[in-house]
């Protein structure tokens, strides 16, 4: 008996369970933050109004507490606190996003904000000085009001003035800076900001907005990967690619062949939607949303339909520009059924995906859409390296939220189960992931749940004017991560109430 258990645990070990805990070699972890989140100084130092300032400042009851991210956790000034909170969890690299009404106030480049410039170079140094590899992103949703002001992403135009921007950030910052994000997040940019209100500008011009977005920010994506492409990066010596956020569709009961078809219907409208232009062989638009877009606006009486297709030039434009699939993940949701969701306006990107969905799964988090699903991580990893070709990928974000218990086991439990997928898409599908991301290293301003919902790894207390920082034992969990490159089992880590 005795000898059968031995020969047992060892045939374990070599079957990979002992080296499941354990990160291959090179692959690399940080944190992820973005800039209107954490900085605060909204209105000093030659910053102008972007447009979560107007959001928040205008329509202040949108902010489920009110709050804003006039101050927010004043990285602005205290950026050096966050360097050392980054160099005590030992992270390889620091994803963070530039400011653009703070670099060029004017949202064009007819004038640079010295103050701005001065900033990020500040960080950036203090930054190499702890051997902290920045990933910074180009625009994390802090569009300047200016430029909202002529329609924002809904304005073709814009595809100029992201090209200009970032052809100042790559010549200003190129140096100092190998590896950018062009945008985070395209679909919620879109759907959340132009087609809904839960996002800024918060437009809501629902089926409409949200479909001139996207045509307007793929295109401008691909200029400004062309441009680095052409001009910086034989000198630079970076990378560059896009971080797109997945909630990934699960059919509720598998068996059902209809709830799978529109499963992966929903994946190519919220997913493929900005990854199949970029990442397939073939390129443009899912076929699927071409095809339910063109019916539903058929059904309205348009006579051409809300979405169309890129043409042949933009189609191999857009085609192939991203070095990396930046993936953005943090939870699952599950299709029930065809027909139109009870929650969708018409017409919308809900409508015209056909499908019924349903978050009532997994446990929950201190955000209503946010479940933790690990299992959905595990399929979409391998479904991206089916449906686009096996592609480099890196995790940009994932992360759990809770109201801010230094104690936190559920963010921990979420790590440990979320990174797991990871291990395992690696070892056994051979899913090509180099990086993670957790979001995020300090409570933040999170958009319209304002500081109510906390996802970071440090406790901020947002009603002393100095912002003090606490870990959590998520830091400490993180740390020692990040030290062994496995993911730690000591048992101080979990609850055991809840094991
Ligand atoms: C990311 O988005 C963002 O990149 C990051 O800035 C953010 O802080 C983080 O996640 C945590 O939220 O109006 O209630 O339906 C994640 C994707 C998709 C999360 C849309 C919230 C809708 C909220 N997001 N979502 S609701």
């Amino acid at each position: 008996m005795v000898w059968l258990a031995i020969i047992g645990l060892l045939t374990l070990c070599h079957s990979g369970i002992a080296h499941r805990t354990k990160f291959p070699d090179g692959f690399t972890f940080g944190v992820a933050t973005a800039a209107h989140q954490i900085e605060g100084a909204w209105n000093i130092s030659g910053k102008s109004e972007n447009v979560w300032d107007r959001l928040t400042h205008s329509r202040p009851e949108l902010i489920a507490d009110g709050t804003n991210g006039d101050v927010a956790t004043d990285s602005y000034h205290r950026y050096q606190e966050d360097v050392d909170a980054l160099a005590y969890l030992g992270v390889d690299f620091y994803r963070l996003s530039l400011s653009w009404s703070r670099i060029l106030p004017s949202g064009r480049n007819n004038y640079i904000n010295p103050d701005g410039i001065r900033y990020y170079n500040a960080l950036l140094d203090a930054l190499a000085e702890k051997n902290i590899e920045p990933l910074v992103t180009l625009f994390h949703w802090d569009l300047p009001q200016s430029l909202q002001d002529l329609g924002g992403w809904a304005n073709p135009k814009m595809i100029d003035f992201f090209r200009d921007y970032a052809d100042f950030c790559f010549r200003e910052f190129g140096d100092k800076i190998k590896s950018w994000i062009t945008i985070n997040e395209p679909y919620e940019i879109c759907e959340d900001g132009y087609g809904d209100e839960k996002k800024a500008p918060a437009i809501d011009s629902h089926g409409v907005g949200n479909y001139l977005c996207s045509d307007t920010l793929l295109k401008a994506h691909a200029e400004v990967f062309h441009l680095y492409n052409e001009t910086y990066r034989e000198k630079q010596n970076g990378t560059i690619m896009i971080s797109i956020n997945s909630i990934w569709y699960e059919p509720s009961d598998p068996e059902n062949t209809e709830q799978v078809t529109l499963a992966e219907t929903a994946n190519q409208f919220k997913f493929g939607w900005f990854a199949h232009p970029i990442f397939t062989e073939q390129g443009g638009y899912p076929a699927v949303m071409v095809e339910n877009i063109a019916r539903e606006s058929m059904q309205e009486g348009l006579t051409k339909p809300r979405l169309q297709q890129f043409d042949d030039y933009w189609i191999q434009r857009i085609k192939g520009t991203s070095d990396f699939l930046g993936i953005n993940h943090y939870t699952t949701f599950l299709v029930t059924g065809p027909g139109v969701d009870p929650t969708a306006k018409s017409p919308s990107w809900l409508k015209d995906t056909g499908a019924v969905t349903t978050m009532e799964v997994g446990e929950d988090s201190a955000s209503e859409w946010l479940r933790v699903v690990p299992a959905g991580f595990g399929n979409l990893l391998r479904w991206c390296k089916s449906s686009y070709n096996d592609p480099p990928i890196y995790i940009t974000e994932n992360g759990f939220s809770d109201r801010g218990t230094l104690e936190d086991y559920g963010r921990i439990k979420y790590l440990n189960d979320y990174l797991t997928e990871i291990l395992n898409v690696i070892y056994e599908d051979n899913v090509r992931v180099l990086g993670y991301a957790l979001w995020t290293l300090v409570d933040n301003f999170e958009w319209r749940a304002g500081f109510s919902e906390r996802f970071g790894v440090y406790y901020v207390d947002i009603t002393q004017p100095d912002r003090p920082r606490t870990p959590k034992l998520s830091a400490e969990y993180y740390r020692a991560l990040v030290a062994t490159r496995e993911l730690p089992q000591d048992e101080r880590f979990f609850d055991q109430a809840r094991l």
